[in-house]
Parts: C-alpha cells; sequence; structure tokens
C-alpha cells in the first residue's frame, strides 16, 4: 500500500490569540478574543464590550508564545517539525484594523518568528485570519457585516505578503470560515456583535447578517487569493474548512436526507465556493425558505470565479448523527448532534472517530481532486504531571496513533494527502470554552485557569512518540 509522500509536512498548529499573550505590548490593538471572559465546558465565556478589573480574560497572557517562541519552536525542531501552522494577529499589524500604515513593532515580532522557523528547518504555514478580527472593527462596522471590512482585510493582506513574501510559502485566508453556518462563528469569526455584553451563548443570532457577512468574507478571501496568485506566484494559498462529519442516525431515508442538507450546508457551502468558485445551486433553496438574500455587487461573481485556492485544508476532531427523531444528545467543535453508540467521546464529550476522518477524506478528494492537508486534529484532555513530573499522556497518543493510521489508509485510497498539523502542540487557551485545563499539547505549559503558572514548557510523553513517528514518515506508529 502506498505510504505518505516523501516530503509530507508533519507538524503542529496554533493561533496567535489562543497562544501569544502580550495582548496590548508593542502597540497591538484588541482583538475579539481579548473581550472574551474564560469558562467552562458548562459555564459559557462572555463577551464584554469594556476591559474589566473584575474579569480574567484567557488570551491576554495565554501561554506567552510573545516571549517564548524561540524555545517553543527550538522543542518543535526537536520532534522533527516540518511545519508549524501559525496565524497573524491582525491587531498586531494593523491595531484597530483600519489605519493606513502598519504597526511595525507587530510586523518584526513575525519576522522573528519565522526567521526563527526558518532557521530550524521548519516551513510556515500561516493563517491570516484565526478568529482574531480587530475588536475596532466590530464597534465601528459590526464586524464583517459591512463591506467596507473587505478593504480593510485586503490592506492588511497586502501589507504581510509583501513583507513576508521570502519567508512564507502556504497561506490559510480564514480559519473555518464554515463556522458563520452556524451562530457561534457570529462572534469568533464574524465579529457580528457591536454593543453586544453578555455569554457567548445568547448572542441574538441573525441569520440574514450572518450569511451577508460570509459573504463579504468569500469575496474577500477571493480578492486575498487572486492578488497573491497575481504577485506571488511562489505562493500556495490553502481553504480552512471546520469538518464537521455528520451520519444518519438511522437507514431511515428522511435520516439519510437530513443528513445530506447539513453536510451540504455545514461542510460543502464554504468550499464549494472556494474551490469551485461559485456558490452551489442547493443553497438557493436553503436561503428563500429562510428569507435570506444575499447582497452581491456586480464583480462578486467574477472575483470569486477567479479567487479559488489552490489546496483544501480543515480540522477534524469528531463526527456526529443526524436524524429526524429525538435522540441523545452529543456534544462537538461549534455544533453537537445526536449521540452514536459505536463511539466513545473525550471528556468534553466530543465523540473519537478515526474511521470518520478517512471517510471525510475520501469524500473531500472525490469532490474536488486537489490536495488536501488536516491542519487541526486532537485530543483535548485533562493532564496532570506525575509525582515525578511526568507527564503520561497515553490516552493522546492512542488518539493520534489512530487518526494517523486512518490518514495513511485513506492515502492507500488515492487521496492526495500533503500533510498534518496536530492542533495545539503546545499547550494554548480552548478556543470554545477559554480554558487552558482543556491541554492538547504534546508540550506542557504551566499555567492554570485561575491565571496562575511559572509559564515553564515540558515535554509529555506524547512528544517522543510524535518525534518517532516523523522520523520515520509515518511508519512507526
Ligand atoms: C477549532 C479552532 C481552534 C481550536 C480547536 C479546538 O475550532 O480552529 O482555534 O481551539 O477548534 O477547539 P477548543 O479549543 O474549543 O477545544
Amino acid at each position: 500500500m502506498k505510504g505518505f509522500r516523501p516530503d509530507f509536512l508533519w507538524g503542529g498548529a496554533v493561533a496567535a490569540n489562543q497562544i501569544e499573550g502580550a495582548w496590548d505590548l508593542d502597540g497591538k490593538g484588541d482583538s475579539v478574543p481579548d473581550h472574551c471572559t474564560n469558562g467552562t465546558h458548562t459555564v459559557p465565556k462572555r463577551i464584554t464590550r469594556t476591559i474589566r478589573e473584575d474579569c480574567l480574560y484567557p488570551s491576554h497572557e495565554a501561554s506567552d508564545f510573545y516571549h517564548h517562541y524561540a524555545e517553543d519552536i527550538a522543542l518543535m525542531a526537536g520532534m522533527g517539525f516540518k511545519v508549524f501552522r501559525l496565524s497573524i494577529n491582525w491587531t498586531r499589524v494593523f491595531p484597530t484594523g483600519m489605519e493606513e500604515m502598519p504597526n511595525e513593532a507587530g510586523l518584526a515580532f513575525y519576522d522573528r518568528v519565522f526567521d526563527c522557523c526558518r532557521a530550524h528547518g521548519i516551513e510556515p504555514l500561516v493563517t491570516l485570519s484565526h478568529y482574531e478580527m480587530p475588536y475596532a472593527l466590530v464597534e465601528r462596522y459590526n464586524g464583517w457585516a459591512d463591506r467596507a471590512v473587505i478593504g480593510h482585510f485586503s490592506r492588511y493582506c497586502k501589507t504581510v505578503f509583501a513583507r513576508y513574501r521570502d519567508k512564507v510559502k502556504y497561506w490559510l485566508t480564514f480559519n473555518e470560515i464554515n463556522s458563520a453556518t452556524q451562530c457561534f462563528g457570529a462572534v469568533l469569526s464574524l465579529g457580528t456583535i457591536r454593543g453586544y455584553d453578555g455569554p457567548m451563548t445568547e448572542v441574538p443570532d441573525e441569520p440574514q447578517v450572518r450569511f451577508q457577512a460570509l459573504h463579504h468574507q468569500f469575496v474577500a478571501s477571493a480578492e486575498a487569493v487572486s492578488y497573491a496568485h497575481r504577485h506571488y506566484p511562489q505562493f500556495k494559498m490553502g481553504n480552512m474548512i471546520c469538518f464537521l462529519t455528520r451520519y444518519p442516525r438511522t437507514c431511515d431515508p428522511a435520516d439519510l436526507l437530513k443528513c445530506q442538507q447539513e453536510m451540504q450546508l455545514i461542510n460543502w457551502f464554504c468550499s464549494d465556493v472556494m474551490v469551485r468558485g461559485a456558490y452551489p445551486s442547493y443553497m438557493d433553496r436553503y436561503f428563500s425558505e429562510h428569507g435570506i438574500e444575499i447582497v452581491r455587487e456586480p464583480g462578486d461573481a467574477e472575483t470569486l470565479r477567479h479567487g479559488t485556492v489552490d489546496f483544501y485544508t480543515f480540522s477534524y476532531y469528531m463526527s456526529n448523527c443526524v436524524g429526524t427523531r429525538p435522540g441523545e444528545a452529543s456534544s462537538g467543535n461549534i455544533v453537537g448532534g445526536l449521540k452514536n453508540p459505536y463511539l466513545k467521546a473525550s471528556d468534553w464529550g466530543w465523540p473519537i472517530d478515526p474511521d470518520g476522518l478517512r471517510w471525510t477524506l475520501n469524500e473531500i478528494y472525490g469532490r474536488y481532486q486537489i490536495p488536501l492537508m488536516v491542519v487541526e486534529n486532537g485530543l483535548g484532555a485533562f493532564d496532570k504531571p506525575d509525582e515525578n513530573g511526568e507527564i503520561n499522556d497515553s490516552y493522546r497518543i492512542d488518539y493520534l496513533r489512530a487518526h494517523i493510521e486512518a490518514m495513511r489508509e485513506a492515502v492507500g485510497d488515492g487521496v492526495d494527502l500533503m500533510g498534518y498539523t496536530c492542533w495545539g502542540c503546545i499547550d494554548l487557551v480552548s478556543a470554545s470554552t477559554g480554558e487552558m485545563a482543556k491541554r492538547y499539547g504534546l508540550i506542557y505549559v504551566d499555567k492554570h485557569d485561575d491565571g496562575s503558572g511559572d509559564l515553564s514548557r515540558r515535554k509529555k510523553n506524547s512528544y517522543d512518540w510524535y518525534k518517532k513517528v516523523i522520523a520515520t514518515n509515518g511508519e512507526t506508529l
């Protein structure tokens, strides 16, 4: 059976707001996550309009990658990383998103980070927008609801493309752009929360605004992709989808149809636009049945047609079931579903389904026939150092092993898979709950939910395991 390509990109992934800290240093502005307090699996994070003394904001210090990046990248190099997926925090470069000129100190930080990666032979894979919208754009424009944000984003993209043209080759436009098909996306991805102060789960849902804002992101993404193709032919431009694999709960055809409709809306819609360059016809019915009308400008269709991506990337954590009859609920990333009796779940209730990754890779590749990359996958778990300070995360090794095995099978099935970056390779703040306790890392960071911890780094047992996986190009699992 065919194995992973010889140039397979093994590595790990993070997002600026979840790892960097230094939220207001060196001219950085505040972004949406800087206004989000900590929560738990059962108590939602809150969004506060102003930064309050009596609240704890996990992104403000996070894992302090801002001051530890050299040590962290050296640790990644120690595992043999070929690639490191990270994001640029828009507000480090344009503090409010609206300035004409960029903040030099912010740009210089990413120069140091990319130089450090290159010195270790690690290729950076950069997400332009990973749930890091400037908060000033929320208050001024209601986030992506206003078309004017496209111009601000485009100025930011042109600035970082020009600055890092010789340091970065792989770019992703919007992290999990399809999160906007669910209410969750309004907060972290679209920033359509002007004036809102309260629990993240109670933001009023306005589908008309959500889908209009998403349209603006599609146009912004396509413009960035075409601009990059025209000016920097060496760049490879990708999309990024939160793949939420759905299974019909039973073989009742009604369940099958419901599942197909959810797969279209949640998983296929955004990538059909970004890979094929046009809105898929099934969305016409969805929009008309939900009273949604997308305002498009005359050039938009052409912009989308020309701005198609070179490779398709996605996050994969779990699968869920869909059915027409009531059933036991199950949690998941961004949206839950019905419980699958054949699967076990993580401590946060996300079902664990490695075979679902093989199925998903085959489905995506069969549809688009362009190179794929899994840019997020991993197990959020409570890790506790034992009395010798060792962190035996055998459960994480089991999870990763099973998913890498599934990728190998998919490659054997003929899928063109270019790389894999496990999520949160160094412990960081959880996007959904704001917890530090939900750890994904192969490297432990001494930082806790109450803000305590000396930020020291320590290898978990999964570190040496992953190192062997990379050294044998996925042969030894
Ligand atoms: C994805 C996000 C990441 C990340 C991950 C794990 O949705 O792109 O930013 O955090 O999920 O989710 P969580 O942190 O909620 O466990």
